[in-house]
């Protein structure tokens, strides 16, 4: 019997486990996207139709604003629900996005134009707050929210689909687990299908929590906003369930990267959690954005 999804195609699923990620178009008011917009760069005191006084050539902003996802964007929310197997896996029973934006300025705009297969800096894995084991809750998803118009060459994140297996590879060689960072970015070498996150403000990419991918240039004097906050798991992915049926399609990525059908993966060190730098970054922007408002 195929398995119901609440708003994902079996070719859907099959696209994802394939490629790692899904683009879902229009799951959002543009009229949110574009007030919340505005209001970033009055915090940051930047004009938004002068790029001369744009200062920083990219930031990642701390949030003000929050409204659940089931409510401004349910068919996302629906599909997240569908990719990690039902709501009740969720570690949160409301999870929020808010304007916690990655604006790309002008990141690197005066070099030459690299496309993703040449580029050679900037390749992660998100998840810079816990020790990363192949069945890690902490990053349950990565999303990909595009807050504004990004045309191609103009800064949209460069995402490698073929790298969930060879993260999963290294993963499961690492059962100690491994920090942020330990080795992921240079498997970016071993891929060869990339894409550029073009689009709309409304859509939204949903990611599987392995996927590398990286920051681009954006030479093309248009602010690119999108937020990419991850969706936390309630318990461990488990890619030994009693019933294939219940495999999560993010479950199902990884065993289909290995090779297997099933496996009983165990951490041999214990999880971990770690305070990112960015987190203590954040604060601080946050103070100066308060101040700068109250003045008006
Ligand atoms: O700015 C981008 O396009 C990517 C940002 C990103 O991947 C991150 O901050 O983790
Ligand atoms: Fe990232």
């Amino acid at each position: 019997m195929p398995k119901v999804y609440k708003t994902l195609t079996e070719s859907d699923v099959d696209h994802f486990v394939e490629k790692g990620h899904i683009v879902l178009k229009d799951c959002f008011s543009r009229e949110l996207a574009a007030e919340w917009r505005e209001f970033a760069f009055k915090r940051l005191g930047y004009e938004p139709d002068d790029p001369t006084t744009w200062e920083e050539p990219r930031i990642h902003l701390p949030s003000m604003n929050r409204v659940p996802i089931r409510e401004i964007a349910p068919r996302a929310w629906d599909a997240i629900c569908d990719l990690l197997g039902g709501e009740d896996r969720l570690a949160n029973t409301e999870p929020s996005w808010g304007d916690g934006f990655i604006i790309n300025f002008a990141l690197r705009a005066d070099e030459e134009w690299e496309s993703p297969e040449k580029l050679r800096w900037g390749w992660h894995k998100d998840g810079d707050f816990f020790r990363h084991f192949l069945d890690s809750p902490e990053q349950g998803l990565l999303t990909i929210v595009v807050w504004s118009d990004i045309l191609p060459k103009s800064g949209g994140t460069f995402v490698a689909c073929d790298s969930v297996k060879q993260v999963a590879k290294h993963l499961y060689a690492n059962p100690q687990g491994l920090l942020p960072g330990e080795g992921f970015g240079q498997l970016v070498s071993e891929c060869k299908d990339f894409v550029e996150i073009t689009g709309n403000a409304g859509d939204v990419v949903l990611l599987h929590p392995f996927i590398l991918h990286s920051a681009s240039q954006n030479p093309s004097r248009r602010a690119r906003f999108i937020t990419n906050p991850p969706v936390a798991l309630k318990e461990p992915m488990n890619f030994n369930r009693d019933n294939p049926d219940d495999f999560s399609p993010v479950e199902m990525a990884v065993l289909h990267g290995l090779g297997k059908d099933r496996l009983d993966f165990k951490p041999t060190a214990p999880r971990e959690r770690l305070v990112p730098e960015r987190v203590k970054r954040q604060k601080k922007i946050l103070e100066e954005q308060k101040k700068r408002l109250a003045m008006g």
